[in-house]
C-alpha cells in the first residue's frame, strides 16, 4: 500500500503525532527497562506479552553488562547459576502468562488443552521477534483497532437501518400505500411524480436487499395488482424521474429477484430474499419504457422531450422549451438493461443516441452547461455545475461505459474519454480549496469559463466523490488496483480528489446545529466579500469555512454523501467512511424520525429543534437507507465490479459477453 500513502494526509491528522507508530522503542533497552516491559501485562498496561522473549532481553542485557565491565569475575559457574535462575523465572512467569493471553485474545478460556505450550528450552535461543514494519499513517489508521468497531458492532448497527427502513416504510404503508410519497406530519400521502406509486417502487429492491420479507410482499402485491392500470390511465410524468425511479426500481427488483437467471451467487443477497414475480416486473418494465420512449421517437433531434403523457401516448417539451442536460443523458443504464433483458435492441438504441450526439457538442474542457434544446439538439446558455442538472450526466457517461464491459475498449470507449476529460476540466476549473482550514470543494460557472467563479456547492454534487473513486479502480479496491498497477496517475489523482470531496461533504453534515447537510453551501475563499451565517455547530473547525444561507437551510434526506461514503468504503476500505455514514444515520434518528411513522424532511438544519418540511422524499427508501445499509454489509454483496448503480441506486448488473462471464467465473 506504499504506493498510496502518500497521497493521504487526512489520516495523518486524523492519528495525529501521539499515534504514529513507533518501534524504537524496541530497539535499546535497559536492563530495568527490559525488566519492566515484561512486567506489563501484570500492572496492568499496554506492553510486551511476549514472555519467553522477555527473559532473554533480560538474559542478553545481563550478559551484555557483564561483558561491558569484564572484570575477570564472570565465572563459567556464575554463568549456570544465572541461567537457572533465569529458567525458573521463565517458568513462573510462562505459566502465568497463558491465562492472561488467552484471556486478552479471546475474552474466555481457551478450551484446547493444545493451545498451552510447555516450556521449551528452544524457546531461550529463538531470535527476537521480528519488528513490525513501519507502517505510513494511514495504515495506522486503518489497522489500529481503537477506530474500529467489530463486525458484530457494524451488524447491530445495520440491523437498525433496516429497523429505520421498516419504520419509514410503515408510516407509507399506514398513511399513504398507492400514492407517490409520503407526507409524514400530516399523515397523508401526495403525488408528485405523475401518480405510479413511486415509493413503492423505489423501495422495492431495498427491501430485497435488506430481506424485509413484509415489505417485499406489500410492495410486490401492489405493482402487481396496480402498476401496469396506473400507466394506462396516469397523464403526464416527467421522463427522466420516472425512468431512474419506477422503471430503475422495477428492472432492479427484476434482476434481484433471479429474472435473467444472473450468474448464481453474484449479487451475493440470498435466494430465500427473492419474493417478487419477475416475468410480471418484467411485463410492466416494458410497457411503461415503450410508453417513455415516445419522448425520444416524438424529438426532431436524438435530445429526447423531458415529459411523456402516459395514457395518451403522447411527449411533449418542458414549458419554456429546454430538457436539463442532466436529466436527457440519464436514461442509458435503464433502457440498455431492458434491451438486454426484453431482447428488443429499441430501447437501448433510443437512449445512446443521446449519448453519440453529446460527444459532437462543443463543451469547455468536458463540462456542459445544464440546459440542452431538444429542437435544435444544442447545448442553451452557459451555466455549467455538477449540481443540479447537471449532476448525473457525468455520473452516466462513467457509469454507462461501466455497465457495458463488452464495450469498454470498442464502441463505447468515448464515453470514459468524454467521462476522463470532464474530470480534468472540474480539477482546472471548478476545484478550490477554502480559507481558513483548505476544504476542497467543487465550485460553479454561472456564466461560463469566462465568468465569474462561485464558490457554492449544491449537496447533489457530493455524488462526484463515489464516482470518481468508481472511475478510478473500476469498482476493485484500491489495494487490489495498486498491487495490480492498474492505477495510471490521472486515477490516482481522481481517487484523492474524491476523499477530499468527501471530507468536505461529511463537513457539511457535521457543521450544522442538527449533523445534517443544507441543500446548498458556500465556502470562504481568497478575495471573497461576501460572507454570510454558518452552520451553527460552533465546535466544528470549518465553523468559518463553510457559509449556509437562509433558502438553503433545508434538507430533503439526500442519498449523496453517504452514496459516496459507500462507495469509497469499498474502494478504500478505510473504517472513518463506516463512522461518518454511521454519525450520518444517527443524525437522520435523531432529528428526522417521526414517531407515527415515517422521516420527515427538514426546513432548517442549523436551529435546534429544526423546522420541519412535511415531507418523506421517495429516495429515502430507495437511495439513503439502501447506501447506509450497504456501507455496513459485507463487501461480497453488490459488487462494485459486478453491479453498476443507477442514479437512484438500484442496482443492476455489469453486462458482459458469454467469453468474458466465463473468464470470470
Ligand atoms: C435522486 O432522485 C437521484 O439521486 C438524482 O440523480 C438526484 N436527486 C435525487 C436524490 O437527491
Amino acid at each position: 500500500m506504499s504506493g498510496g500513502s502518500g497521497h493521504l494526509p487526512y489520516s495523518m491528522r486524523d492519528v495525529g503525532a501521539g499515534g504514529a507508530y513507533n518501534n524504537a522503542k524496541f530497539r535499546h533497552r535497559s536492563r530495568l527497562k527490559a525488566v519492566s516491559t515484561c512486567l506489563r501485562p501484570f500492572t496492568g498496561s499496554n506492553g510486551c506479552f511476549d514472555l519467553e522473549w522477555c527473559i532473554l532481553m533480560v538474559i542478553q542485557s545481563l550478559a551484555s553488562n557483564s561483558n561491558r565491565y569484564r572484570c575477570g569475575k564472570f565465572t563459567v559457574g556464575k554463568f549456570l547459576s544465572l541461567l537457572m535462575v533465569s529458567g525458573l523465572l521463565y517458568l513462573f512467569l510462562h505459566k502465568s502468562s497463558e491465562g492472561f493471553v488467552s484471556g486478552e485474545l479471546h475474552g474466555k478460556e481457551v478450551q484446547d488443552k493444545n493451545v498451552r505450550r510447555a516450556p521449551n528450552i528452544r524457546t531461550f535461543w529463538r531470535k527476537p521477534p521480528r519488528l513490525p514494519p513501519r507502517l505510513p499513517p494511514n495504515e495506522i489508521y486503518k489497522n489500529n483497532s481503537l477506530f474500529q468497531q467489530s463486525p458484530s458492532e457494524w451488524t447491530s448497527r445495520q440491523k437498525k437501518v433496516k429497523e429505520a427502513f421498516e419504520h419509514a416504510w410503515s408510516g407509507y404503508q399506514k398513511y399513504a400505500m398507492g400514492y407517490d410519497e409520503l407526507m409524514p406530519l400530516s399523515r397523508r400521502g401526495t403525488d408528485g411524480l405523475g401518480g405510479l406509486g413511486a415509493t413503492i417502487v423505489d423501495s422495492l429492491d431495498t427491501a430485497i436487499i435488506m430481506g424485509a420479507d413484509d415489505v417485499v410482499s406489500e410492495a410486490s402485491k401492489w405493482i402487481e395488482e396496480n402498476l401496469m392500470k396506473r400507466i394506462s390511465e396516469k397523464g403526464q410524468v416527467n421522463l427522466f424521474e420516472t425512468t431512474i425511479r419506477v422503471l430503475g426500481g422495477l428492472l432492479s427488483a427484476y434482476h434481484l429477484s433471479g429474472g435473467d437467471h444472473a450468474q448464481a451467487g453474484d449479487s451475493g443477497i440470498p435466494v430465500t430474499y427473492r419474493k417478487a414475480n419477475p416475468e410480471r416486473l418484467l411485463e410492466v418494465s416494458k410497457d411503461l419504457a415503450d410508453r417513455l420512449l415516445l419522448a425520444f421517437t416524438s424529438s426532431p433531434t436524438a435530445i429526447p422531450l423531458s415529459d411523456v403523457i402516459l395514457r395518451d401516448r403522447t411527449a411533449h417539451a418542458a414549458p419554456d422549451g429546454l430538457s436539463s442536460t442532466s436529466e436527457a443523458s440519464t436514461l442509458q443504464l435503464e433502457f440498455s438493461y431492458l434491451s438486454r433483458v426484453s431482447g428488443d435492441p429499441k430501447y437501448d438504441r433510443e437512449a445512446m443516441k443521446v449519448f453519440e450526439h453529446m460527444q459532437t457538442l462543443p463543451k469547455v474542457e468536458g463540462l456542459v452547461p445544464i440546459y440542452i434544446n431538444p429542437y435544435s439538439g444544442q447545448f442553451s446558455g452557459e451555466n455549467i455545475r455538477l449540481g443540479s442538472r447537471g449532476d448525473s450526466y457525468y455520473e452516466y457517461l462513467l457509469k454507462v461505459w461501466v455497465q457495458q464491459e463488452e464495450y469498454r475498449d470498442s464502441s463505447l470507449k468515448y464515453l470514459f474519454e468524454m467521462y476522463a476529460e470532464a474530470m480534468r476540466g472540474v480539477r482546472h476549473l471548478l476545484v478550490r480549496k477554502t480559507i481558513p482550514n483548505g476544504l476542497v470543494f467543487v465550485g460553479e460557472l454561472p456564466f461560463g469559463r469566462n465568468g465569474e467563479f462561485s464558490p457554492k456547492m449544491d449537496h447533489l454534487v457530493c455524488f462526484l466523490p463515489g464516482t470518481l473513486a468508481l472511475g478510478a479502480t473500476r469498482g476493485i479496491t484500491k489495494k487490489k488496483a495498486l498491487e495490480s498497477n492498474l492505477l495510471t496517475d490521472e486515477d490516482k489523482e481522481n481517487l484523492q480528489l474524491a476523499e477530499d470531496l468527501a471530507k468536505t461533504c461529511v463537513e457539511m453534515y457535521f457543521v450544522t446545529s442538527t449533523g445534517l447537510a443544507p441543500e446548498i453551501a458556500y465556502f470562504h475563499i481568497e478575495g471573497d466579500k461576501e460572507g454570510g451565517p454558518d452552520g451553527g455547530n460552533k465546535s466544528s473547525k470549518y465553523i468559518n469555512d463553510i457559509i449556509i444561507k437562509p433558502l438553503d437551510r433545508h434538507n430533503l434526506l439526500r442519498p449523496e454523501t453517504v452514496e459516496s461514503l459507500f462507495v469509497l468504503h469499498r474502494i478504500t476500505e478505510d473504517p472513518k467512511y463506516r463512522e461518518w455514514g454511521w454519525q450520518i444515520f444517527q443524525a437522520f434518528e435523531k432529528y428526522t424520525k417521526v414517531d407515527s411513522g415515517g422521516y420527515t424532511s427538514l426546513d432548517d438544519v442549523t436551529s435546534l429543534p429544526p423546522s420541519t418540511r412535511d415531507k418523506m422524499e421517495t429516495f429515502f427508501l430507495g437511495e439513503t437507507l439502501k447506501y447506509l445499509y450497504l456501507l455496513f454489509d459485507e463487501s461480497n454483496v453488490l459488487p462494485l465490479d459486478k453491479y453498476v448503480f443507477n442514479t437512484e441506486a438500484h442496482p443492476l448488473p455489469v453486462m458482459r459477453s458469454a467469453q468474458q462471464s466465463s473468464q470470470s467465473v
